[in-house]
């Protein structure tokens, strides 16, 4: 049937809810989120020929599980499973805002990334090629005004090529250096030997996830027979990590995530403004 579940994912007041309120016309409160109850809403569209039920989610930083909308965002994504995620950026606060696009590409489901505030970005003026940012991260990125509407035709389409495609970025990985890929690749291997079954995520994020210690997954991979065995390992591999690297796991994924949305806006954003660009 033509139906597509999507599932609005990003940081506070990246303008989730305001693309949410223009597409479907309902009117939920924009501003601040209160972080009073964690919940969502659901609203629905028709466009060509498909009806799509949008939820808008929390806003969040990141996908460890820390906070409550952390946490509600991740389970909502393997548990209600949606058809297409789509993180909304701001284009105003790129670096902070595509970290949380880095962790949700190695869910490994399809997304397209709508690339809000674009107003924002124009005015000041800077160069993004977001085109070629759309190339290295396999992932469509369509510019979008929230606040007025402007790129949700454009999004929808997107949504609707991904959906039929399948397409779920399986092809790009987050590069973390030999230290970290060599003990993903280890854990990678302990869970597919012993027949882990990784609770509908997938391995390479599993695997990343217990090494940074996540309690979730942890606490999960516990309950099988082998759990305690596959910890231990776990548990070598993060003190072979800590001593190369001089930094506990964690920091050196969280690092590895900023080093490589730092490189890939260093080819992609210019600080220099178009403005300047005219005077010279
Ligand atoms: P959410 O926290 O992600 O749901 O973000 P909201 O939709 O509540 O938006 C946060 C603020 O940004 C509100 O004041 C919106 O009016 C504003 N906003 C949303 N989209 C845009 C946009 O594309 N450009 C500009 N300039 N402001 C926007
Ligand atoms: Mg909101
Ligand atoms: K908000």
């Amino acid at each position: 049937n033509n139906v597509i579940r999507v599932a609005l994912v990003g940081n506070p007041n990246a303008g989730k809810t305001s693309i949410f309120n223009l597409a479907s016309g309902a009117h939920e409160h924009v501003g601040n989120y209160s972080g009073v109850t964690v919940d969502s809403k659901e609203g629905t569209l028709r466009h060509n020929g498909y009806k799509f039920i949008l939820t808008d989610l929390p806003g969040t930083y990141s996908l460890s599980a820390y906070s409550p909308e952390e946490l509600y965002v991740r389970s909502y994504i393997f548990e209600e499973k949606p058809d297409v995620i789509v993180n909304v950026v701001s284009a105003s606060a790129l670096e902070r805002n595509l970290y949380l696009t880095t962790e949700l590409i190695e869910l490994e489901k399809p997304m397209v990334v709508a690339l809000n505030m674009y107003d924002e970005l124009e005015k000041s003026g800077r160069l993004f090629k977001h085109q070629t940012l759309s190339e290295m991260l396999n992932v469509p990125i369509v510019p979008t005004v929230g606040k007025k509407g402007f790129g949700i035709p454009e999004l929808l389409e997107n949504v609707i090529s991904i959906y039929e495609s399948g397409n779920n970025s399986h092809n790009v990985k987050v590069p973390y250096g030999r230290v970290l890929e060599k003990s993903i690749g280890f854990m990678c291997r302990d869970l597919l030997s012993n027949g882990f079954s990784t609770l509908g995520m997938p391995k390479r994020y599993v695997g990343i996830k217990l090494l940074e210690g996540d309690k979730e997954v942890e606490n999960a991979i516990r309950e099988h027979d082998k759990g305690k065995e596959l910890l231990a390992r776990r548990n070598k591999e993060r003190e072979y990590i800590e001593r190369l690297l001089k930094e506990d796991p964690e920091s050196a994924f969280t690092n590895a995530r900023y080093g490589f949305i730092a490189g890939a806006l260093k080819e992609t954003l210019s600080e220099k403004t178009k403005f300047e660009d005219k005077t010279t």
